[in-house]
């Protein structure tokens, strides 16, 4: 990167160079201690009216931490603030260094109380629904992803928080060691199971599982997230040209022509006579999941909820705007 680009008084000083400097993601690091330093005294740490006398400020000034304001703010948040405003780009924490600095550990509640195992151990829904997503077939897999992609974060929050928890090295993803680790509170699964049992989370066999993947794997365990609805619009997203039923075309379509026909065969491995995957045997397949992650209440609901006689003879359209404005308005069987 070489563009001169950002809010002076967030700029790192290599921004201010009268020349061109290529410079990385350390710049975003020198605006991270800005904004805390801001937030933590309310004053900027090198500001001045005249912007050459800021850019001079910004590449020379030592960072200082006047009194009274800084007199009762501990010297752990100084030196996040000083670790992160180092005039060299080199010298500068990282992100990666800056999760793990004591002021950011100390008042984190990410890994209070429960660990991973424990944590899994309290959510027997979620250990079922990662259970039952190891036998889910590709295409449900796929749609779990898309049904997770359109859930706003806020409403994963418990999923989140077990994903966390296992994640011990916020590295953003669980490795088989952290995966490992966590499953020992169900000692009942042999050695051979859970590697299994790792290798259908990790879909894109990079040794470790990403958050959007333990979110999809999980999210059965959500009874108000896994609805009829949702795996409604779920279908409607992968059956791109709208005609009731998920074809190779389909597939092509929604994913740019990046899926190889190997892929897509086994995409629509329960596909009928003639090659598409109808809603009926697309929703059987979610409901089956359902039942399988112990949940043959929250199926039977989803199964009545979705009934084919709600469907006959009627458009499309008119029948998916139904079934949503059935569960918005809470009179569906939920
Ligand atoms: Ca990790
Ligand atoms: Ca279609």
């Amino acid at each position: 990167m070489f563009d001169q680009l950002g809010t002076p008084s967030y700029m790192a000083p290599e921004l201010w160079a009268d020349y061109e400097v290529e410079y990385n993601s350390s710049v975003d690091m020198w605006a991270v201690g800005v904004l805390t330093y801001l937030l933590l005294c309310g004053r900027r740490p090198f500001d001045h009216p005249n912007r050459a006398e800021k850019k001079r400020m910004i590449e020379k000034d030592p960072l200082q931490f006047p009194s009274p304001a800084w007199d009762k703010i501990s010297s752990e948040a100084k030196d996040f603030c000083s670790s992160l405003m180092k005039k060299r780009p080199k010298d500068r924490m990282s992100a990666s260094e800056a999760i793990k600095h004591p002021w950011i550990k100390k008042s984190s509640t990410v890994h209070a109380g429960n660990d991973g195992a424990q944590e899994l151990l309290a959510h027997q829904a979620i250990f079922d629904s990662l259970e039952a997503y190891e036998h889910a077939d590709d295409l449900c897999r796929l749609s779990l992803q898309v049904m997770a992609f359109s859930t706003p974060p806020d409403k994963v929050d418990e999923l989140r928080t077990v994903f966390q928890r296992i994640d011990e090295d916020d590295s953003g993803t669980i490795s088989k060691e952290e995966f490992m680790k966590a499953m020992t509170s169900h000692p009942e699964l042999t050695n051979e199971r859970l590697e299994h049992l790792f290798s259908s989370l990790d879909t894109q066999s990079k040794g470790e599982i990403d958050y959007s993947q333990f979110i999809a794997a999980t999210l059965g365990s959500q009874q108000r997230l896994a609805t009829g609805s949702s795996i409604l619009a779920a279908f409607n997203t992968l059956d791109f040209d709208h005609d009731g039923f998920i074809s190779q075309s389909d597939l092509q379509e929604a994913f740019s022509g990046q899926l190889d026909s190997a892929m897509i065969d086994k995409l629509l491995s329960h596909r009928d006579a003639s090659g598409r995957v109808n809603f009926d045997s697309f929703r059987s397949s979610i409901v089956a999941l359902l039942q399988e992650s112990d949940h043959a209440e929250h199926a039977q609901s989803v199964i009545d909820a979705l009934s084919p006689k709600q469907f006959t003879s009627r458009s499309k359209d008119r029948k998916l705007k139904e079934v949503q404005a059935n569960y918005s308005s809470g009179s569906g069987s939920r």
